[in-house]
């Protein structure tokens, strides 16, 4: 039995087809990590605001290596607090209105929790992410 020369062309197609899908499925599962724009720079200021029970922005993201500045704006009074970094930037307590700024240098890479221990209730309002460049 042999194919027609259009039915050998479309069988050919197929099999670049089929690889070439998996490729394109494959990286598109792969986890992209997007460095913040100014990851070169040697410090960074970064602004988050409480609101409530979470800040805005929620995420922050910096890049291992840089000194930053990050004030954040609370809404309440009680205790600002990043985890994982409590050596270098230590909890700050803050009056309602208030702008903390918490300056350190970024010497771990990870995901960090900002936690707010209010009046009332210990929250955590949001993630710093320092990336690995
Ligand atoms: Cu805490």
């Amino acid at each position: 039995m042999s194919l027609s020369p259009s039915r050998r062309r479309a069988l050919r197609a197929g099999f670049l087809f089929v690889p070439l899908t998996v490729a394109l499925l494959a990286a598109a599962c792969v986890p992209q990590t997007i460095l913040p724009a100014d990851c070169d720079a040697p410090s960074v200021t970064r602004q988050a605001t409480l609101v409530g029970e979470r800040l805005s922005p929620e995420q922050t993201d910096i890049c291992r290596g840089q000194g930053v500045q990050f004030e954040i704006t609370v809404d309440a009074a009680g205790v600002l607090h990043l985890h994982g970094y409590d050596d270098e930037a230590p909890a700050q307590a803050v009056e309602a209105g208030q702008t903390v700024t918490l300056a350190f240098a970024a010497t771990r890479a990870g995901q960090f929790h900002i936690e707010f221990h209010g009046a009332t209730a210990d929250m955590e309002i949001g993630i710093l992410t320092v990336h690995e460049r």
